[in-house]
C-alpha cells in the first residue's frame, strides 16, 4: 500500500487550499472543495473495505452511491490543510443507501465534512448529468466577487454581461455564463438544491453577499473559472465609479465567439 500522504489528490487539495487562502478568498473556515476520485487510484493508498466510521449526510444522494470524494472539513481553515491534511480533509464514500458517508480516511480528530456537503454532492449529481467528466466542486468567498454582488444588478444576464464586456477572456472561459441565486441561508439542503439546479446550466454559480461556486473536470478548471470572475470583478470595482468609455460590444463578443467557436449563451447578448 502506498503512503496516502503522498497521493496526488491529497497534494492537489493541499496546494489548492493554500493558494486560495493566500489569495485572501477563504478567511477563517470559509470555502470548501470536493473532488470525485477514481476508486482504483484510491485503492493504491487505502483499504477500501475498511470504513473508519459512518456519518449521515442529511439528504439522499443515491446517484452517487459507491463514489469516493476527498472533501474539506467543517469548521476547518484552508490555511491548516497543508500542515495537517489528516485532520482537515476526509475521504468519504457514499454508501449504497445514499444517505450515509463512509469515512475511509481523514477527519482524524473526529470532525466531519463541510457543512456545504448538500450543495457539493447535489452539484456533483447535476454536473455529472450534463458532463460525465466533471470531478470538482469548489466554493469560495473571493473578495471582489463578493463586493460586486453588493452593487451590481443580480440578474444572470446583467451580471454575466458586465463580466463578458470588461475582460476579453471572460466569454472564452465561461461562454455558459454565470448563474446567480437569490440570497439564501447557507449549509442547507434548500441552497444545495437551488445550486444544483443552476449547475445543470452553469459551471459558475454566485451566492450573493456570500461567495461563488465553480465546477470543473479538474481542479484547474474549477479554480480558473472562479479566478477569472474574481479578476474581472476587481477591474469592475476599480472602474465602476468612473465613466467607462471602452468596453467590449456585443458585436465584438460575437466575433470572439466565432473566432473561438464558442457555444455561448446567446440570450445574454442583444
Ligand atoms: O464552510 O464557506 O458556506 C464555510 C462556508 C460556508
Ligand atoms: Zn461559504
Amino acid at each position: 500500500m502506498k503512503d496516502i500522504f503522498t497521493a496526488p489528490f491529497v497534494e492537489e487539495m493541499k496546494q489548492t487550499t493554500a493558494n486560495m487562502y493566500r489569495l485572501g478568498w477563504d478567511e477563517r473556515n470559509g470555502g470548501n472543495i470536493s473532488m470525485l476520485l477514481d476508486a482504483r487510484e484510491v485503492a493504491e493508498y487505502l483499504d477500501l473495505t475498511r470504513v473508519v466510521r459512518t456519518i449521515p449526510t442529511g439528504f439522499e444522494a443515491k446517484a452517487l452511491a459507491g463514489k469516493i470524494f476527498i472533501v474539506t472539513g467543517t469548521g476547518k481553515y484552508f490555511k491548516n490543510v497543508t500542515p495537517d491534511p489528516e485532520n482537515n480533509l476526509g475521504i468519504i464514500r457514499i454508501a449504497e443507501d445514499g444517505v450515509t458517508a463512509e469515512l475511509l480516511w481523514g477527519f482524524a480528530d473526529g470532525s466531519r465534512f463541510t457543512s456545504e456537503l448538500p450543495a457539493h454532492l447535489m452539484s456533483h449529481i447535476a454536473r455529472l448529468s450534463v458532463d460525465p467528466e466533471n470531478r470538482v466542486i469548489m466554493h469560495s468567498h473571493p473578495t471582489n466577487t463578493l463586493a460586486m454582488t453588493y452593487v451590481h444588478d443580480l440578474s444572470e444576464r446583467a451580471f454575466t454581461r458586465t463580466l463578458w464586456q470588461l475582460n476579453t477572456e471572460c466569454i472564452v472561459v465561461f461562454p455558459d455564463g454565470v448563474g446567480v441565486l437569490p440570497w439564501m441561508v447557507c449549509g442547507t439542503n434548500e441552497i444545495g438544491e437551488a445550486t444544483a439546479e443552476k449547475m445543470k446550466e452553469f459551471r459558475l454559480v454566485v451566492w450573493p453577499v456570500h461567495g461563488i461556486y465553480g465546477a470543473g473536470r479538474t481542479m484547474d478548471e474549477a479554480f480558473g473559472l472562479i479566478e477569472t470572475v474574481e479578476k474581472t470583478a476587481m477591474t469592475y470595482l476599480l472602474a465602476s465609479h468612473l465613466p467607462i468609455i471602452n468596453k467590449i460590444s456585443d458585436d465584438q463578443l460575437k466575433a470572439l465567439a466565432k473566432r473561438f467557436a464558442l457555444d455561448y449563451r446567446k440570450e445574454f447578448l442583444d
